[in-house]
């Protein structure tokens, strides 16, 4: 193998809208910053232009004269921010293969020279790296009116909340590093909803997150730009809203039937578990809540495969055999050392007969319910 396999590529996705002006700036600055990037990544940079009306287009071509590295992708009509970039992305794929993405504005508001530290940032593990405004080091141009200032800042907020994810500062940058993986995995997942806007950068980014990616951050100061115009619209902060108040409900819908399927699971261990142990008299509490929790978890198992992991349904039956002893296995590693564990030593200090045993019933309850539900999630229905 020669060296020059080794190489990682690396494209540079930028889009323009009447960007004539920066395009050309932007292009030779990130040319000068590429020179003292690492010998082991090949550095591209892919224009996307939704046929800019002021010619944009051409002065990309006039740099490629030059410029061996510098490719232009040119879409018939205006795909809006997440069109643009999806297109671009799939192009880069189909013609240079590469093993990282960059994410850059035209307008010069990203700093061309963080390159080196977004690659750094990768190699330190990340799977992919954002340019934050929001953390030490980072800003957002003091120039800004107060009512853009506060629609960041809040609106980050408000996401971080929403999404109940503070690990990232920054959701709406624009200024990103992503590992072809990421891009892999995450971009089918948009398909369905058409994140053609801005909502892109957010959607891409929860979904990537949720996927279990680890996003890291490096500071960035983002300035304003000097030429053109934005094409933020007013509709972006209404669909920025949208986007994560729906994505949350249906992330929380699974949480709720995950509760409502172990409910019932309660009910039927309890009702058990009063009949063996205090009904009949048949077996010892501790006896009684283990017996009782078998029946629970295949309840349990049954309800959340057809209804709370409809979705990630397992049907295959090895699978299902498969998962079902994995399921007994961890749910029975509940019962018996989180719940036979808890009601022993209620037995123990309070009595078989004391009132107060309930009490220990009820602390077991709980926290094999937060133990299953992790468990199932992450493993058993895992995605
Ligand atoms: N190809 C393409 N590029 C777009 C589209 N909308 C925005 N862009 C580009 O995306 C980048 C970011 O857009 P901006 O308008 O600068 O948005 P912003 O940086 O969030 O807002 P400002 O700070 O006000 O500039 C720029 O390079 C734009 O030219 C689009 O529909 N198609
Ligand atoms: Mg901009």
């Amino acid at each position: 193998m020669t060296d020059q396999s080794k190489k990682q590529i690396v494209v540079m996705v930028i889009p323009t809208y009447d960007e004539k002006g920066n395009i050309g700036r932007a292009i030779d600055e990130l040319q000068t910053v590429f020179m003292k990037v690492p010998d082991n990544y090949e550095m591209h940079i892919l224009v996307v232009d939704d046929s800019s009306p002021d010619g944009t287009a051409d002065e990309v071509r006039e740099k490629m004269k030059k410029l061996k590295n510098v490719h232009l992708l040119i879409n018939k009509k205006k795909m809006g921010l997440g069109g643009a970039y999806l297109s671009g992305m799939k192009y880069a794929v189909e013609k240079l293969n590469p093993d990282i993405f960059f994410e850059f504005d035209a307008d010069l508001s990203h700093d061309p020279k963080l390159v080196p530290q977004f690659l750094a940032k990768l190699e330190e593990g990340y799977d992919l790296v954002l340019g934050s405004r929001y953390i030490k080091g980072g800003a957002i141009p003091d120039n800004w009116g107060l009512k853009r200032k506060f629609y960041s800042v809040v609106g980050n907020m408000i996401i971080m909340f929403v999404l109940t994810d503070f690990s990232i500062r920054d959701w709406t940058t624009g200024y990103r590093a992503i590992r072809r993986y990421v891009y892999d995995k995450v971009h089918p997942l948009l398909g369905e909803e058409r994140f053609f806007g801005y909502t892109f950068q957010i959607g891409f980014l929860h979904k990537a997150v949720r996927a279990g990616f680890k996003a890291g951050e490096v500071p960035l100061k983002f300035v304003d730009r000097t030429l053109g115009r934005s094409k933020l619209g007013a509709e972006y902060i209404k669909n920025t809203l949208i986007y994560i108040f729906k994505a949350r409900f249906f992330e929380l819908l699974r949480f709720f039937k995950f509760v409502a399927v172990g409910s019932l699971g309660l009910v039927i261990q309890t009702a058990i578990y009063w009949l063996l142990g205090f009904g009949l008299k048949l077996f010892s509490p501790a006896i009684a809540t283990i017996l009782g929790g078998q029946v629970a978890i295949l309840s349990n198992f049954i309800l959340n495969n057809v209804w709370t992991f409809g979705d990630r349904k397992i049907t295959s039956t090895t699978k299902l055999f498969q998962k079902l002893i994995a399921f007994y296995t961890t749910s029975n590693i509940a019962v018996l050392l989180i719940q036979g564990g808890i009601m022993k030593a209620g037995e123990m200090l309070v009595g078989k007969e004391n009132i107060l045993i309930h009490g220990f019933y009820v602390a077991a309850l709980v926290l094999t319910l937060i133990f299953n539900f992790t468990v199932y999630n992450k493993y058993i229905w895992k995605k």
